[in-house]
């Protein structure tokens, strides 16, 4: 069995995430956390929260908390959130933690050990109205690579490209919307990614298996001749992790701290230790994930994000992981696979923070269970191309997968089995041509799901579900034990024993998708810790006629007409 180490772009702290950022990373990573599991690999599933840098420091202004008890509180909301959509993190932890900010300022030290670290008086953006300076999302303006308008002084979200704050055209502070603003000095470290470029481009070129969309973005900045610049990584800010050497101070940059993009990916590694930690462990459990002579070498290590994320993770991560590896004893861990994701868009347009519009992940889940939603957006990930969400969408694919045909097969099925047998797989009759033909059909799907599921194709895992599903119904309709039962009893209870099999088999397979509907239907069928079907042949037989049952309760219900049209009214960002 193999050891796989997963890991999700960890989310801001600032606010509550919508349902494009979680179909984004922390989703996808879940299921293929649960997934894998399940079957029988040891997995360490880790996110946390990105609590430094401006995003932080803007939105506690907002609300005019100290920064570290906004940060403490929100932490709290998001870890009630994840849990409610069932995020089955082994640990998620927080970016501010201290085991953060010791392998952070280490990690410096290895870098700058290496000759990677240089030290850069430059030019920053500084606002008179503001009375500071303005390092990146306290500033916006034009993007000078696709000229969108709300570029944001690190980034542009429109077409990813890493940014400076005085690359930004027509700029203007975010805090005051002030263009009062000056260009002064401060000094800062440089991290010199430009001396990593071979490495990094062997190792991007290596990843021959990679989703395209990955590859492009990472080759995209690598090659485009500005690509690959040196970064600053510390920033005048008071909240972060203050710029050390390792435990010794650093001269000259005092009262400043390391860069959020820095720290942020180093959260990987330290959320590990958090997690060790958290158990009582020592060092030797989390190192062995991470550090290639202590076991990491046999770690299969997957990371998942939304493409704005990739640059970060296809370059500036691994520039600091190949920078400080370079220096006798340090043995840390590259990724072995990222997994990235476009965009989910609302209802023709985008999910807007600001405006309200889309559904956010507390309203979602005021509105419907979990498991409602897991399904869709695992059922639509943008993996190809931007996909979009509507309410018809919704509605059609939680009425049609979940209530008519998964749903209504295990109502159906266990509601006729009372009634002619009672609570209890019945006995005698045997299997004929209809149920070979089945299992033949259900074995094919069930290995082309696996396949699917290991190569991380959501789209195409959920549509094989889907069919494992239909399968079962079309069997059922084909059949109609019912009208059999009046003629031949016996003939119908081995059809509905295979059914109540089938149920069986559905609940160990749809459990990565929708484990409370899983777990309800397996607790229902007296079965909790089935193994995976290797031979379905086999699982079709393993509850025996007397195994007794109970009929669930209704496991989806259908979203109707009138929900549909208020809740889309309801979340539409119009304020009325
Ligand atoms: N917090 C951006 C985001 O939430 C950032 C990811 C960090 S991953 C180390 O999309
Ligand atoms: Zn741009």
């Amino acid at each position: 069995m193999a050891r796989i180490l997963i890991t999700s772009a960890i989310p801001y702290i600032n606010g509550i995430k919508h349902l494009g950022n979680l179909v984004g990373s922390q989703m996808p990573a879940d299921l293929y956390a649960r997934y894998m599991r399940q079957r029988g690999h040891e997995v360490l599933f880790l996110c946390a929260t990105d609590e430094h840098g401006t995003p932080a420091e803007l939105a506690a202004a907002k609300t005019g908390e100290p920064v570290a008890d906004y940060c403490a509180r929100m932490w709290g909301v998001q870890k009630e959130l994840s849990d409610g959509f069932r995020l089955s993190f082994d640990k998620f932890g927080r970016s501010s933690s201290p085991q953060n900010h010791r392998l952070t300022q280490h990690f410096a030290a290895m870098l700058d050990q290496a000759g990677l670290i240089r030290e850069v008086s430059e030019k920053q953006v500084y606002s008179i109205a503001d009375g500071r300076f303005l390092p990146d999302r306290y500033i916006e303006g034009t993007c000078p690579n696709c000229g969108y308008d709300r570029a944001r002084g690190d980034q542009c979200e429109n077409c990813t490209k890493q940014l400076d704050p005085t690359d930004l055209i027509d700029p203007r502070s975010a805090i005051s919307g002030s263009t009062d603003l000056e260009v002064r000095e401060t000094k800062h470290l440089y991290l010199m990614q430009k001396n990593l470029r071979g490495e990094l481009s062997d190792w991007i070129d290596s990843k021959t298996d990679w989703p395209v969309l990955t590859t492009s973005i990472a080759r995209k900045w690598l090659n485009d001749g500005d690509g690959l610049q040196d970064r600053g990584i510390t920033r005048d800010l008071d909240w972060g992790v203050p710029v050390q050497k390792g435990d010794d101070p650093w001269p000259g940059m005092e009262g400043k701290v390391f860069y959020v993009w820095f720290d942020a990916p180093i959260e990987y590694i330290a959320c590990a230790g958090e997690w060790a930690a958290e158990q009582g462990l020592d060092d030797a459990a989390w190192e062995r994930w991470w550090r290639t002579t202590r076991g990491a070498d046999d770690v299969r290590y997957v990371q998942f994000m939304g493409k704005d994320n990739v640059p970060f993770h296809t370059l500036s991560f691994p520039a600091t992981i190949m920078g400080a590896n370079r220096i006798e004893g340090q043995d840390w861990k590259l990724v072995d696979y990222i997994k990235s994701f476009n965009y989910l868009n609302y209802e023709g347009g985008q999910f807007s923070t600001s405006q309200g519009r889309g559904v956010f992940m507390d309203q979602a889940l005021s509105i419907l269970p979990s498991d409602y939603w897991r399904w869709w957006l695992l059922s639509h990930p943008p993996e190809s191309s931007d996909t979009e969400f509507t309410w018809e969408n919704f509605q059609a694919s939680v009425n049609k997968d979940l209530a008519d045909v998964l749903g209504n097969f295990v109502s159906r099925v266990t509601k006729f089995c009372r009634s002619k047998f009672g609570e209890v797989v019945p006995e005698g009759g045997a299997f004929g041509e209809a149920e070979t033909a089945l299992i033949a059909d259900l074995t094919t799907r069930v290995r082309a799901y696996e396949r699917h599921m290991e190569a991380i194709e959501i789209r195409k895992a959920a549509a094989e579900l889907r069919g494992i599903w239909a399968a079962g119904n079309e069997y059922l309709q084909l059949n109609a034990p019912w009208t059999v039962f009046k003629t031949d009893p016996d003939r119908a209870a081995a059809m509905v024993r295979l059914s109540l099999n089938l149920i069986r088999l559905y609940a160990i397979l749809s459990r990565p998708f929708i484990p409370d509907a899983a777990a309800e239907i397996s607790e229902a069928m007296g079965v909790e810790d089935a193994g995976w079907p290797d031979d379905v042949a086999a699982a079709l037989e393993a509850l025996p006629a007397g195994h007794t049952f109970t009929v669930p309760d209704v496991t989806f219900r259908k979203i109707t007409d009138e929900e549909r049209e208020t809740w889309k009214a309801q979340f539409s960002g119009v304020r009325g």
